[in-house]
Formats: C-alpha cells, structure tokens, sequence
C-alpha cells in the first residue's frame, strides 16, 4: 500500500522523497486534500509535526518529518539500495554530501532568497553574505565535479537527488545563469540529473529563472475596491525599481506559477546606483543642499530614470489635517523614462493623483525637485505638516 506524503506537491522538499522513492521502488502517494496553512495546522496533523512543517510521511509504524530523513528511510526501504553506495566509505560520503547539500547549498539559497520575496527582512549585507557563502559552496562543488560526474561513486546516489533538488530551487527563483555560468560543471551536473528519466518524472521540465526577484515591498497589499487610501504616507515617494508586489512564491504555494519578466530589468543599464544616494541621503546630516541634494543631480540620470510630481486630485476633500495630511504633494523617482505600466497597473491609488513629468531643462522644475528632496520649509508658501522620503 502506498505511503502518504504530506507536502507542498511543487516544492523541493517533496521531490526529493519522490524521486528516492522512484528509484527504490516505494510507492508514495501526496496527500490530496492537503492544504497549505490549514491542513498542517490541524491537531491530527500537529500530532504528527509538533511544528505542523511540511513534508511529513505517514508510514505504517508512524509518522516522519524533516525531508532529509523522510527521504533516507524511503531509501532505507530497499535493502542494499545502491542509492546509498556500495561501501561504509561511499555511504559516509554520501552523508557529507547531503549535509553539504543542506547547510551549504540549501541554506544559503534560502537566506539570499526569502528575504527578497518578503519572507525574511531584507539586509544588504546578510544578503552579501549570502551570496559570497553560497559562491564558496559552489565553487567546491564545481571542482568536485569537474573530475566526478556523479557526487559519490559512478552511479546515482541519494546525495544526487538532495543536491540536484536544492539546486533546483536555487536555478528556478534565484540563480541565474550569469550567477551560474562561473560554475560550469555545476551547471552541465544539474542539467544532466534533472533530465534523468526518474528525475525528470517528478520535476517536469525545469526553466532557470530569468533575473534576479526584486525586493518585495512592505507595503500591506490592500484590495482595489477598498476605501480611498489615507494619503498620509503618500506624497513624497522614491519609487525604485524593487518597487513593486512580492512575487508569487511558487515555492510556498500549492501550484506553480509562470514568473512574469520584471520589464524594468530589460532597460539598458543606468549610471545612476540608487543605493548609493540613499547612502548619501541618508548619511547627510548637515549642509543638506550642498550635499545630498547636489548629490543627487550629480548622479541622476535621466536616460536610465525619470522624476515626477504627483498632486493628490482631492485636495479640496482633506479638511481634517491630523487625519490626511491636507495639501498633499509628492515627487516619484522611477525607472524608465515612464511611469512603468505595471505601477500604473497594480497600485490602485495612482488615479487618484496626477502625474507630471519633470522637465529638469526647466529650473524652476528643478528647484521645486530640490526643495522637495530637502523638505524645504515653507514649501511654495505654505508650512509642512508632515514630509516623508520613502527610500
Ligand atoms: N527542514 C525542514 C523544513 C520544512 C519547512 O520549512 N517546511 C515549510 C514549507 S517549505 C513549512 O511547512 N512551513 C510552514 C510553517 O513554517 O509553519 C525539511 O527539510 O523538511
């Protein structure tokens, strides 16, 4: 009788037992009814993963979490099963490759990855980090196998499938193949494992992602039909190219989604680092004109970005200041020379103001940028209530 897995049925930590099962010759069936964040947070099911995790594998003796060692007893399940070599030496070896696989490969996926879809907090240099491990790990793995073409042994082993299972999640959301071209014999490993017969069952044709997730947005995703939005935290906005919604994270959802290209990234490249005025802006704590704003003209470019101002259309409507903020006024940073229409299409309040391009040939134009950056005080006659730079 078959066994039954609970999981995500498109995630990593599935195929893995999967695709041990499909070489030992286990049957497996994933659960059907299972329902992310519900079904693992039932009592029957917390009984099974006191932390209510997914995979979990109902055997006949019990249950078993953790992927790893669901995917070692399925192994374990044929005697013999040259899935764990044929020596004590190669089944050691098999075991440092599955740790490696998991605390190097895996993790360090994870930590450049999660943060930028908004699973984890976004930190430059943990992100950094990340990647610097991730490249260490790699670069081994690239020298092992430049003179191995399976990790232990001439055959397939239980550490092929943990490895190519957490590449795959590496190759499909993060790792590009500019990311991994410098590992070459990373890449022709993965592309030959994921096209065995068995692998290839359970993980259908496997697509590398095309760029790099931006950073998902903190900002609470609210319904279009909802209210009209306090412009409180409105008007004064740096939009930057990582901007927009969280991706969908096929990862954590039941059915796989196809990843829409972030047009942005097919723009020629800009001169203009964003990071480095937010460094400035944010660093300028004195003789703010001569420093953070004239920064700012010294590095805008205007053939990679573009200024608008934005005026909330209902101004007449905010009579409550402490509630509204009245008189609200705004200027946007976007990439392109356009509002990018994916702004235009999935932020459901930008109707509600309108938009004006700056002509930085007009001083005026340029002065009114200027006086905004720097929360100038009176503003076009008036006192501030409140000034915001959302960077
Ligand atoms: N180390 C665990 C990781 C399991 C894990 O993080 N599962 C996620 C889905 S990818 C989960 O169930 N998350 C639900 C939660 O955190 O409550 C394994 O390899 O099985």
């Amino acid at each position: 009788m078959a066994m039954i897995l609970h999981a995500i049925s498109t995630h990593k930590n599935a195929f893995k037992t999967l695709i041990a099962a499909e070489y030992s010759g286990v049957k497996i069936e994933l659960s059907k009814s299972f329902e992310m964040g519900i079904s693992n947070q039932t009592p029957e099911f917390l009984k099974m993963n006191p932390i209510g995790k997914v995979p979990v594998l109902e055997t006949p003796d019990g249950p078993i979490f953790e992927s790893n060692a669901i995917a070692r007893y399925v192994t374990k399940l044929q005697p013999e099963n040259p899935l764990y070599g044929t020596s004590l030496y190669d089944y050691g070896c098999i075991e440092q490759w599955i740790d490696f696989a998991t605390t190097e490969i895996d993790v360090n996926i994870g930590r450049w990855y999660l943060p930028r879809i908004g699973f984890a907090q976004y930190l430059p240099p943990a992100e950094e980090a990340a990647i610097s491990s991730l490249k260490r790990a790699l670069g081994a793995l690239n020298t092992h196998l430049a003179s191995n073409t399976y990790l232990v042994g001439h055959g397939v082993s239980l550490a092929d499938i943990i490895m190519t299972c957490n590449l795959s999640y590496g190759f499909k959301q993060i790792m590009t193949k500019s990311f991994t071209s410098e590992f070459p014999h990373v890449e022709r490993y993965f592309w030959t494992m994921v096209n065995q017969p068995k692998f290839h069952k359970v993980l259908g044709d496997v697509k590398q992602v095309d760029s790099v997730p931006p950073v998902a947005s903190k900002k609470p995703v609210q319904a279009k039909e909802s209210a009209k939005p306090k412009p409180k935290d409105e008007p004064k906005k740096e939009a930057k190219k990582e901007d927009v919604k969280p991706k969908e994270v096929e990862e954590e959802e039941d059915a796989p989604k196809p990843k829409a290209k972030n047009p942005l990234d097919l723009l020629p490249p800009s001169k203009m680092i964003l990071d480095e005025w937010k460094r400035l802006y944010s660093n300028t704590k004195t003789n703010f004109r001569e420093v953070a704003v004239k920064g700012f003209w010294d590095m805008y470019d205007p053939e990679g970005y573009s200024l608008w101002f934005c005026n909330y259309k209902y101004n007449d409507e905010n009579t409550v200041s402490f509630v509204t903020l009245n008189k609200v006024k705004g200027l946007w940073l976007f990439r392109g020379k356009e509002v990018p229409q994916f702004v235009l299409d999935e932020c459901y309040d930008m109707e509600l103001y309108e938009w004006t391009k700056v002509d930085i040939s007009d001083e005026a134009q340029k002065e009114r940028v200027s006086q905004m950056i720097e929360d100038a005080e009176p503003f076009e006659g008036e006192a501030l209530l409140d000034a915001k730079c959302f960077k």
